[in-house]
């Protein structure tokens, strides 16, 4: 077996599943593919500084898909495809960018677009690509929409700066789209949710989940990870804390699950973070201690999530988990209030 390679020895501290101080067991969720990472700069058909922060989906034929947030050596990012047949391995790279920032038509693009999340709406038949389009007021949320990831109809901006880390929930709430996004205000950076008839006007906007404050893994500052995963009990939410340090942030990644027919409402939230930053890649890179996942997949028995990460803004990484083990984990991490 491949060892990850890691910065801290872990001899000393095993993940162990008896509770810790605090009475919160901390074995691992979700296990790293020994593979990792699964995709570099060094894959890519043509030049490019980094790879990263991937919207995951599967696509008609079971193939899996990461539309990828690709830096190049303009600082500026575009989207590119990168479509395998077993999810790990044997990707097919888009021979140029997929999506490219389009700043003649739409200005909020003019320093590029970042980090999609992408939701497969069966009433639609098409898939929502919700991403940061970098404009001159911050970033923004954008959303187009595809049925090939070849040709997409592109919506504009949505939610107006500062705001990002945007998804789409896979079908109405009551007559209503639901989107989830973080805006930073004079409040705070909290995830909130808003409400469309059409995925065009948007408004009801609620606070989904605040950050916490003082010296939590999650405090002053989250976001939403991949799209909400649902579920009999809830959607199944993974969302990233960034914990400022002396040295730098550090994002890791924590679960909350919301009510399915009221989706601004927490039913729990875990207290401790289930996934950082731990293996060398994801520790060292472009920006340090930083893992970032934009999509999963879900496999045939329903239960399996693959979550799919960028890793310290440089690569991408991928690693297990369950449905079901993420339910149990909330019910005996979940001590504090939403
Ligand atoms: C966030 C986003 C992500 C990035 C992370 C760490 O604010 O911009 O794209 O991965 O910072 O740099």
């Amino acid at each position: 077996m491949t060892l990850v390679p890691s910065i801290v020895p872990t001899s000393g501290h095993k993940p162990s599943s008896s509770p810790n101080s605090h009475g919160y067991s901390e074995e691992p969720l979700f296990t790293r593919y020994q593979g990792n990472p699964i995709l570099t700069r060094n894959d890519w058909p043509y030049p490019v500084n980094s790879v990263f922060n991937a919207g995951a989906t599967l696509l008609k034929n079971g193939d899996t898909l990461l539309l990828c947030r690709v830096e190049d050596r303009t600082g500026l990012s575009h989207l590119c495809a990168a479509r395998s047949v077993n999810g790990v391995d044997g990707w097919t790279i888009d021979p140029k960018p997929t999506l490219m920032a389009n700043p003649r038509e739409y200005p909020e693009e003019i320093w590029g677009i970042e980090d999609c999340r992408i939701t497969y709406v069966p009433e639609l038949d098409k898939y929502a690509v919700a991403y940061t389009s970098f404009s001159r007021g911050g970033p923004g949320v954008s959303l187009a929409m595809t049925t090939d990831f070849e040709n997409f109809e592109r919506f504009g901006v949505i939610m107006q700066p500062e705001d990002k880390d945007a998804a789409l929930l896979p079908r109405r709430i009551g007559n209503y789209w639901a989107l989830i996004h973080r805006p930073v205000t004079t409040l705070g950076a909290h995830m909130w949710i808003s409400y469309s008839p059409d995925l065009h006007h948007w408004g009801s906007h609620k606070i989904m989940l605040e950050a916490r404050r003082g010296g939590w893994w999650d405090a002053n500052k989250i976001g939403l990870c991949s799209p909400p995963i649902e579920t009999a009990k809830g959607w199944l939410t993974i969302y990233h804390g960034v914990r400022n340090t002396a040295s730098g942030s550090i994002y890791r990644l924590g679960l909350a699950l919301f009510d399915l027919a009221k989706p601004d409402v927490c039913l729990q939230r875990g207290d401790s973070w289930m996934f950082g930053p731990e293996a060398l890649y994801e520790r060292c890179g472009d920006v340090s201690d930083v893992v970032f996942p934009c999509g999963q997949t879900i496999a045939a028995d329903g239960d399996t999530i693959r979550l799919y990460y960028g890793a310290a803004d440089s690569c991408m990484a991928m690693a297990t988990g369950s449905i079901s083990a993420c339910l149990s984990w909330l019910d005996a991490n979940s001590q504090s209030s939403p």
